[in-house]
């Protein structure tokens, strides 16, 4: 299972680099780091195995993190219906996505970043993302809300960006025209 101590921090070349496509269908062993990943969010969330190993919880997670740099990425988030987004996918691709912007309003973090990198991140507010599953499935997902907003963090990390390389680093906080607020 993966622990902190397999999450690559800040400085680390991984998170610079942009990940390569994962050839369909997925090898045994590419469907193993897949499933390590999303192991890793669902277990982050739960109390007793987060407290047990040291798990620092997190929503999402992309291979680049484990150092791994290859288009796979897990998300395990409730949106504000608590509807849960539970999905490991592979060469995940945003096909499309709303003019309109949101942003978190407590900010982002990272398990790969280990500080407060206060400010708002702007992301899009409605995202089409298209991806193929554990089984080499082609998926596509309609998201808005919390799940859009991890999914772009986490698709982000494939390409090499980090979620402060998006905040205004003259006013962290300055309002985003137009932006909806996402509350966590
Ligand atoms: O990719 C990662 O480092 C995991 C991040 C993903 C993320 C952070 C902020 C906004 C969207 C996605 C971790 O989940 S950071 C911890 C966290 C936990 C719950 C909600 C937001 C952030
Ligand atoms: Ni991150």
């Amino acid at each position: 299972m993966i622990t902190m101590k397999d999450i690559v921090r800040e400085g680390h070349p991984a998170l610079r680099q942009a990940a390569v496509e994962v050839p369909m269908p997925p090898s045994d062993e590419d469907k193993e780091i897949l499933k390590s990943l999303l192991e890793y969010v669902v277990n982050s969330q739960n109390p007793e195995i987060a407290a047990e190993y040291g798990l620092r919880p997190g929503v999402g997670l992309a291979a680049p993190q484990i150092n791994v740099s290859k288009k796979m990425l897990a998300v395990n988030v409730v949106d504000e219906k608590e509807t849960l987004y539970s999905h490991a996918l592979f060469n995940p691709k945003i096909i499309s996505h709303s003019v309109e912007k949101a942003y978190l309003t407590t900010g982002e973090g990272c398990l790969s970043v280990d500080r407060q990198v206060p400010g708002f991140v702007p992301r899009y507010a409605r995202v089409t993302v298209k991806g193929w599953n554990i089984e080499g499935e082609e998926v596509k997902l309609r998201l808005k809300g919390l799940p859009a907003i991890v999914f772009q963090h986490e698709i982000d990390h494939l390409n090499g960006i980090m979620f402060y390389d998006h905040i205004n680093q003259e006013n962290p906080f300055e309002p985003i025209p137009g932006a909806l607020a996402v509350e966590r």
